[in-house]
Parts: structure tokens; sequence; C-alpha cells
């Protein structure tokens, strides 16, 4: 048959006679796919039909090109017509096959998981305070102005305080009074413990705080364990009894400890306990160089003083009848002294490698 016009309408008719049978032979969606791909294609049999229309008149070209986009329609409807089909075809299958018995056993051992370091210590550090008679409160991480700086007498200017210190949340329809933020220490508690009880109290919190921090000791987001202890005739030297304790019985007795004065705007004295850094223990010389204690044996992990008569006064506690001691201490300075991790952000990553050797 030489002539082209001829040639295709008898490839049409026989195209629209052989496709259906030819999806019908399919007998999963990547056949049927297949056979679709071998009609409408770009290498397809309709495809290069719809180029060989060129060479025609004008007349014959115009009608044979409509028939041609007519029967496409047609074999791509009843395309769609055999993968629904198929489609239902294997959801009955599957309605019909035995169940799967979920109460199986797997076949590879599954590996347990486990709290993160993080939490172990902070849980550990609570525990030891329990032990020592101090009960446990919470406090929230949005937290007010009032609660996170003013009651604990932060002057206004203090550079805690700053825009650029601390995390501001805003508030809708807060007006300046209700100032919001990520809370920055967990001292939040003691001003809201405080303003709704009356002493005695001994209290222990921990939680998440969040600063403009962010190197090998300092992280944006940390957490930090809180104390406090009111009652008539508290001591410094009481302080310095309970967190010596505490620090024999997470570190060992042997560990050395001290008390460096310090400046804290809601106590009156300060001060800041110590540990002898664990990465430069050794007498080999490498503590010049300890990136972790920059070179001077003690790495700090925690703020602490007698809490200051005006903190008492903004809370509604008797300034004269009691008196009481507050710390502070990083849950991550910790951890690091604890398991020998050199740069915080490891406690981050949640690299499994890392977090597997707790
Ligand atoms: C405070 O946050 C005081 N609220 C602590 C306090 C409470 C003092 C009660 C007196 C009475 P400071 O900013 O020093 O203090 O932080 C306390 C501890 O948190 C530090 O000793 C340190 O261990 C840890 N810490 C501070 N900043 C970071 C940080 N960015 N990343 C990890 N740990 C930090």
């Amino acid at each position: 048959m030489s002539d082209p016009g001829a040639q295709i309408v008898a490839g049409l008719a026989s195209l629209g006679q052989r496709h259906r049978e030819e999806f019908k032979q399919a007998s999963t969606e990547q056949e049927l796919r297949a056979a679709k791909a071998r009609l409408l294609g770009k290498k397809g049999e309709l495809t290069g039909m719809l180029k060989q229309m060129g060479a025609l008149p004008p007349d014959l070209r115009r009608e044979l090109g409509e028939r041609a986009n007519g029967l496409k329609r047609e074999v791509e409807a009843h395309f769609e017509a055999r993968l629904a089909e198929l489609a239902l075809a294997l959801r009955q299958a599957d309605l019909v096959a035995p169940p799967v018995d979920l109460t199986l056993p797997g076949r590879l051992p599954v590996a347990r998981g486990h709290r993160h370091p993080l939490s172990q210590v902070c849980d550990e550090i609570l525990e030891i305070f329990g032990e020592l008679g101090f009960q446990t409160a919470w406090g929230p991480e949005v937290e007010f102005e009032s609660n996170n700086f003013t009651k604990l007498a932060f002057p206004p200017d203090h550079p805690a305080t700053d825009m650029q210190d601390s995390f501001w949340v805003d508030v809708r329809g807060a007006g300046p009074d209700l100032r919001a933020l990520l809370r920055t220490h967990t001292s939040n508690v003691q001003a809201r413990e405080m303003s709704h009880r009356q002493p005695p109290m001994a209290i222990v919190s921990g939680g998440r705080v969040y600063r403009r921090d962010d190197d090998v000791t300092h992280s944006p987001m940390f957490h930090q364990v809180e104390g406090f202890l009111v009652d008539e005739r508290v001591s410094f030297a009481q302080l310095k009894g309970v967190l010596t304790e505490f620090a024999r019985r997470l570190y060992g007795t042997e560990t050395p400890v001290r008390f460096r004065p310090s400046y804290f705007p809601f106590v009156e004295p300060g001060a800041e306990l110590d540990v002898g850094c664990v990465f430069c223990r050794l007498d080999d010389g490498s503590r010049e160089s300890c990136r972790v204690c920059k070179g001077t044996g003690w790495l700090e992990i925690l703020g602490c003083g007698m809490i200051h008569p005006r903190v008492f006064d903004a809370c509604g506690i008797d300034s004269e009848a009691f008196t009481g001691f507050a710390f502070g201490l990083g849950v991550e300075r910790v951890a690091m002294l604890r398991y020998g991790i050199p740069d915080i952000r490891l406690l981050f990553e949640n690299d499994p490698r890392f977090l597997g050797q707790f």
C-alpha cells in the first residue's frame, strides 16, 4: 500500500480494535503502563501516525487528524478504566489474603532505647536534693518579665534583660506590664513559689532555659536545676554544707570543689561553685591548652548565695523574720564533667553513636 492516507486509515482502524485487548492482557499496573507507552508514548504507534500526517493534503490531514485525536481520547479512557480495575483487584486480593500477624516477634534484634543523658543527669540531681529534703516544683518556659527579672531585683538596665541577651516573646494584647520571654534561668521558680507560699520551704526545680549564647561550653538552650531553702536563721554555712554534700554525692568524695565570690542581683553575698576540670586532671601538661576550662583547672557548675531581702519583699515574705539560700546549676556542665564530654553541642546533635555510650 503506497498511499499514505490509506495507510494511516488502516493503522487507525487496527489500533482502534487492538488497544482494548492489549490493555486487558496487562495484569499489573506496570504492564498496563508499558502497553500505553507502546501506543501513545513518544515513539508509540499513534504518535508515529500523527507524524506521517504532515505529508497529507490539508483536507485529508484535518479529517484524519480529528479521527486520530478521537482515538487517542478513547485509548486514554480505556487505559484509565483498566487502571481502576487493576487497583480494585489488588485491593480485593489484599482483603481476602490471610491477615498479617502483628504479634510475631521481629526477625532482627531491636536495639532498646534509653533516656537521654541530660534527662538521666537531671533526674539524678533532683534525686540527690530529694534525699537532702527538698521538694520538687515546676515553672513555665515562657515567663513574665516580672518573675524572670523584676521580682529577682534585676535593675531595668541590667545586661541580662537586654533585647540582645534574651528571647522576648510577643504576647498579643498584653500591655508593657505583661512582657514575656523564654526564661533565662530557672530562678523564675523562686519568684513564683515564694509569691504563693510562706516559709519554711526547701524546693528544687529543673527544666529548659534560653539565652543568646553559643560555644563549646555555652548553648542557646540548656537545662538548669534551681534550689532554694527559706526558714528562720538559715546561714551561708548551711548553703556551703548542702552544696558540698551534693557535689560529693554526685562526683565522689575525691573531687575538688571551691566556692568563689560572685554577683547576682538576687543574692547577697553571692558565689559560684567550681568543680575540678576532668579534662586536664592528669599532670601531663595538657592543662594550659585545655579548651574546656581554658587552662584554669576549674569548671563553674552553679551560681548561689543568700537570698536578697528585696526579693523576699517583692514576693511577700517577711525579710526581717526569714533568711534563705538559693542556687542554680547548669545540667549540661554537670553532665560534661560527669562523663568527660568536651563539647556541649554533642549533647544536642542526637547522634546515636554518641548517645549509645550512656
Ligand atoms: C544563673 O542563671 C542564676 N540564676 C543562678 C543562681 C540561682 C544564682 C540562685 C544564685 C542563686 P548563671 O548565669 O551563672 O546563673 O548560670 C548558672 C549555671 O548555668 C552556670 O554555672 C553554668 O553551669 C550554666 N550555664 C550558664 N549559661 C549556660 C549556657 N549558655 N549553656 C550551658 N550552661 C550554661
